[in-house]
């Protein structure tokens, strides 16, 4: 199929009440991970690609690929930009095939994150209806001590996000519920707040996105320390909490730091036990297919199986 417009995607999933995967990638690999994972599971995929990642790979290149590779599946791939900071960034991408952007301004004060994603939205719905999702919240990790009224000035407010939508004209909203980017996001047990979640997506309706949500598998995190790495006291999501996050409306799941931590494991313990071996692809092809698993197994998690 030609690459799919997000929004388009969000329908079903609002209706049933399920999440698509963001997977992110840079290179060639984990592309064809989320690809060929979305096919054989049937389930629609949302394949992002950071600031940092177009720098890497340059946009052309990344856009053709996936293009590309979106042509040859049955299954809906959407294109999205992942915390585009300006409106420079957001041109660029809704201009180079971009099926739906991210415009980050939630470190701003309030008027200037609806101002940014004003223009953003503008620009985007009116070059080809591409999907907007916009930011309200500071993300981050939780700490046990920190106090409650820290915590709760930190996260989404239900009241701020409904002006927040209506006045910025966003698509989809990243709620700041308790998640955190990278390995290590909480201490102890899993802190999200569940309950905001319910309440925006009450007042709001849209689809709501959870940044943040990789679950830090224990036996990958064991498997670069086993074979020289050194990771310590990294936490994530456990499985329940996929499954309350969804069942309270949120849509969109943003996955990184699992399938980074994944390909890490593999890639130490095959270059650590094969050191006769030189072809990159002996390497790259055992890593690619168990991100694909990875990716797999939170296609099932999210009820994304299936749906496409
Ligand atoms: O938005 N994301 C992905 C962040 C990707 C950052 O990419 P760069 O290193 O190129 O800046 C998430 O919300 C993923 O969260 P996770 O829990 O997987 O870290
Ligand atoms: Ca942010
Ligand atoms: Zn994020």
């Amino acid at each position: 199929m030609p690459l799919e417009i997000l929004g388009k995607m969000y329908e079903k999933a609002n209706r049933e009440r399920y999440a698509i995967g963001q997977f992110n990638f840079s290179n060639l690999e984990f592309l064809q991970s989320a690809v060929e994972a979305a096919e054989e599971m049937k389930s629609p995929v949302i394949v992002a690609l950071s600031t940092g990642a177009i720098k890497y790979g340059g946009i052309k290149n990344l856009v053709a690929l996936t293009r590309t590779m979106a042509e040859q599946v049955s299954v809906p791939v959407a294109l999205h930009l992942d915390h585009g900071e300006k409106l420079d960034d957001i041109k660029r991408c809704v201009d180079a095939g971009f099926t739906s952007v991210m415009i980050d301004g939630s470190h701003h004060p309030l008027e200037e994150n609806i101002a940014l994603t004003r223009q953003a939205a503008d620009y985007a719905h009116s070059h080809g209806g591409i999907t907007v999702e916009a930011e309200l919240g500071r993300l981050g990790g939780i700490e046990d001590d920190i106090k409650v009224d820290e915590r709760d000035a930190r996260l989404t407010d239900p009241a701020e996000a409904v002006r927040f939508v209506k006045e910025s004209g966003c698509d989809a909203l990243a709620v700041a519920v308790g998640t955190s980017h990278g390995a290590y996001k909480f201490k102890g047990e899993n802190r999200i707040d569940f309950e905001r979640i319910k309440s925006i997506k009450q007042l709001l309706g849209i689809p709501l996105v959870l940044h943040g949500a990789s679950s830090v598998d224990a036996e990958s995190v064991a498997q670069i320390n086993q074979y020289g790495g050194k990771i310590e006291g990294a936490k994530g999501l456990d499985a329940e909490s996929y499954t309350r996050a969804i069942q309270n409306g949120i849509n969109k799941v943003n996955i990184d730091t699992d399938l980074r931590l994944k390909w890490t494991a593999v890639l130490r313990k095959l270059i650590a036990e094969k050191p006769g071996e030189f072809d990159p692809r002996k390497f790259l092809g055992p890593a690619r297919d168990a991100v694909k698993e990875v990716i797999k197994q939170k296609m099932t998690l999210l009820g994304s199986a299936g749906k496409a």
